[in-house]
């Protein structure tokens, strides 16, 4: 193993306030609103799964939001981004509409798909959420499809690809990359490598923990970065994305870990599996709390004006929950409409 991801992949490291200078305190506000928010939502959909509200399985990402806020930043709203079964993140970064999701999980017609999709069918097109597929590995190559398309329409739109560490060990990965290697595409990979898949654990499943010796198997440029840093994975983004948007591929392998199971509202005993210390540990490398202390350290924010965005943001999430609780469920004649053509 490498001694940076060796580095990366023990939770004693890398726990400290990270490194904001060269950003805008407006800047910095909005990453940290951002997360708080997807956070906040996502503890709200935990206590729903957990209350039996929320029927549908709901795939938690708490404690990676960092990555989806980094990415949703350097986009623009015509690029087009494919998320994955635990794709929350990636959906609320671009658009704070916790109401269309919390309509969504609910079943509710206000839903981003309608109430028909769930937790892992969610869609925003205006704001550059293509959609996200539970098949794992299912949306890589859509994504690579898209970025051949945005590179045929020459408007410098980029697609972008959300997967997981497991999701390398399906063949579509590997035709994707070869392909966007070979014809040049404007595709951001982005690999949330949380060490698990499901119950097991990297080390059980692949020969190497670095997934992106596969981005330089295809002559892919590439990068391992701290997926608990915001600002760290900003700056990566803002320095490569105009050689993506000029149809060079990247890929980013960004570190990270869930603190929740791989499904539902349990921390960490839905699939048999007990992280314990390793989870504990992981809970000090916290994406959000590293940024705030970073700002409070740096005299940009204070307590006080924590506090208050924390409860802002808490009144919005509540307001929104009980605002889809009282929504409609779709018209029985609708049902069929977006699932037929014709
Ligand atoms: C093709 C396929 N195989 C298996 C599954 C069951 N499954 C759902 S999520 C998952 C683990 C995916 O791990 P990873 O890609 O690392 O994403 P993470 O859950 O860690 O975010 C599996 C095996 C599936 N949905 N699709
Ligand atoms: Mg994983």
């Amino acid at each position: 193993m490498n001694q940076e991801v060796k580095e990366l992949i023990d939770p004693l490291n890398f726990r400290n306030s990270i490194n904001i200078d060269g950003v805008e305190k407006s800047m910095l506000i909005d990453m940290l609103r951002k997360m708080i928010l997807i956070r906040k939502a996502e503890e709200k959909l935990s206590e729903h799964v957990e209350s039996g509200k929320i029927k549908c399985p709901c795939h938690l990402g708490i404690g990676q939001e960092a990555i989806g806020v980094a990415v949703a930043l350097v986009m623009r709203k015509t690029d087009r981004a494919f998320g994955a079964h635990r794709s929350h993140a990636h959906f609320l970064a671009l658009n704070e509409n916790t109401y269309s999701l919390f309509a969504e999980v609910l079943g509710k017609y206000d839903g981003c798909s309608h109430g028909m999709g769930g937790s892992m069918h969610i869609v925003d097109n205006e704001n550059g959420f293509k959609g996200s597929v539970p098949i794992v590995g299912a949306t890589i190559p859509i994504a690579t499809g898209a970025g051949l398309a945005a590179k045929m329409d020459k408007t410098g739109d980029i697609a972008i690809s959300y997967f997981g560490d497991g999701s390398c060990e399906e063949g579509v990965l590997h035709e994707s990359l070869n392909m966007a290697s070979i014809m040049n595409l404007p595709v951001l990979y982005v690999c949330e490598n949380n060490l698990f898949a499901s119950h097991l654990h990297i080390d059980l499943r692949q020969p190497s923990n670095s997934t992106s010796r596969f981005a330089k198997a295809h002559q892919i440029s590439n990068a391992t970065v701290d997926g608990n840093d915001v600002v760290g994975m900003y700056k990566l983004l803002i320095s490569e994305i105009l050689e993506i948007r000029n149809n060079k591929p990247f890929y980013m392998e960004a570190y990270t870990y869930r603190w929740k199971g791989h499904v539902g509202h349990r921390d960490d005993i839905d699939v048999g599996v007990k992280r314990g210390d390793q989870l504990t540990a992981w809970k000090e490398r916290d994406p959000i709390k590293r940024l705030f202390v970073a700002m409070k350290d740096n005299g940009i924010y204070t307590e006080q004006e924590y506090e208050s965005l924390l409860s802002e943001i808490d009144q919005k999430i509540n307001n929104d929950w009980n605002r889809a609780e009282m929504a409609a469920f779709p018209q029985e004649e609708f049902l069929l409409n977006p699932v037929y053509s014709n």
